[in-house]
């Protein structure tokens, strides 16, 4: 068989997107690849910079497939990141070793009607080509997830211009130039629907919006900035395509979950850490897919009380459409060998 040409394997991320409560549920991990990964960080060594590391189609390629050639994960996700965009129109954003991205601190005007979305285009061209040498890779059962950040969580990026516990000055901003936050999220929301869009054209089979700090929003705002921009981008991009399955990913949702879900109509809404799973599967609307939420501690911690999240998971997900998953990403100190067991509890658990 021709490579990328094997469709008629069942992909159970795309089954369980679906709104089909599969067992064992598909499995992968949000930033299963990454530092904890020895591999990788060979990789990464061959080029420093980080936005360069992600546009350049041969090391995006290869870092997608580690974790997949490791522990047989039921979904790759592109390898890049959600400061790509703000990058690609034109921020100024740097990443240094260690203390997390840099980016230019947005609060005038101009530096909104600076961004560019013809540039954008033709600096995200990479990520598209990433994609179909990605689908020409993967093996059969294996579903590749195109993703973006959510505009509210990389308009905070921007506000700040660094990351932060609860990210105040890009809230302020909101409160303080409500013209200038709505035109940014505007301009990212339109940005963020073409991105995803040549993502879906190039062969991703979902597409996952993270929305990472939503959860230092106040309701109010949490409809205005988290929800509205998610039911729009999820409608349209259903419109346009398909089959193609969108996940959204309100970090820290809380009481606010059962909302998202429903207004949003995602095929599948991600649940953190400390929401309960119980709760979660009860509230979002029948067939819509659940994924979470293992503690990433519980990961790195690995033996018996990994054995016993995973256990707790699949009891309390009984019935639901589930993908199995971290509560948010991958911490670096993991050991790899703690992720086979993790896939191995799951498969044998289910
Ligand atoms: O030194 C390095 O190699 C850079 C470390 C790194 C990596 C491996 C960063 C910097 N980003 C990534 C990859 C990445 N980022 C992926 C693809 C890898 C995979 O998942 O397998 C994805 C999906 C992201 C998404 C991302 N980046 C999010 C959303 C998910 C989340 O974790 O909440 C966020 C918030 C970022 C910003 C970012 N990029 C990098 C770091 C260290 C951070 C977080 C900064 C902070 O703490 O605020």
């Amino acid at each position: 068989m021709q490579p990328g040409t094997a469709t008629t394997a069942r992909k159970r991320l795309l089954v369980a997107l679906s709104g089909e409560p599969i067992r064992p549920p598909p499995v992968w991990l949000m930033r299963q690849a990454g530092r904890y990964l020895p591999e990788y960080r060979a990789l990464r060594a061959r080029e420093p910079d980080f936005l360069r590391f992600c546009l350049t189609p041969k090391l995006a390629v290869e870092a997608t497939m580690q974790p997949i050639r490791r522990f047989g994960l039921d979904a790759a996700i592109l390898f890049s990141d959600i400061l790509v965009l703000p990058h690609a129109l034109g921020h100024p954003v740097r990443f240094t070793a260690g203390d997390g991205p840099v980016l230019e601190r947005l609060e005038r005007p101009e530096q909104v009607e600076a961004l560019d979305l013809a540039r954008a285009r033709s600096v995200w061209a990479p990520v598209a080509e990433t994609i179909r040498r990605l689908r020409a890779a993967l093996p059969p059962g294996v579903a590749l997830i195109g993703f973006a950040g959510a505009p509210f969580t990389v308009a905070a990026y921007m506000a700040e211009g660094e990351t932060s516990r609860d990210f105040g000055r890009a809230r302020r901003l909101a409160f303080a130039a409500p013209d200038l936050f709505a035109d940014l999220m505007d301009r990212l929301e339109q940005a963020t629907l073409e991105y995803l869009s040549a993502q879906a054209e190039a062969g991703a089979e979902a597409l996952m919006l993270f929305d990472s700090w939503a959860g230092v929003l106040a309701p109010a705002q949490f409809r205005r900035w988290v929800i509205a921009p998610a039911a729009r981008l999820a409608a349209a991009l259903k419109a346009r395509f398909p089959a193609v399955k969108v996940i959204g990913f309100p970090r820290g949702a809380g009481a606010m979950l059962p909302e998202y879900a429903t207004a949003s109509g995602m095929h599948g809404v991600g649940v953190d850490t400390a929401t309960p799973v119980a709760w979660a599967a009860g509230v979002l609307p029948p067939g819509m897919a659940g994924q979470g939420n293992i503690d990433p501690m519980a990961l790195a911690a690995g033996g018996a009380a990994l054995a016993q999240e995973v256990d707790a998971l699949i009891a309390a997900i009984a019935g639901r459409p589930w993908v199995v998953n971290l509560g948010h990403g991958i911490v670096p100190e993991t050991p790899p060998e703690h992720v086979v067991a993790l896939v191995e509890r799951v498969r044998s658990a289910a």
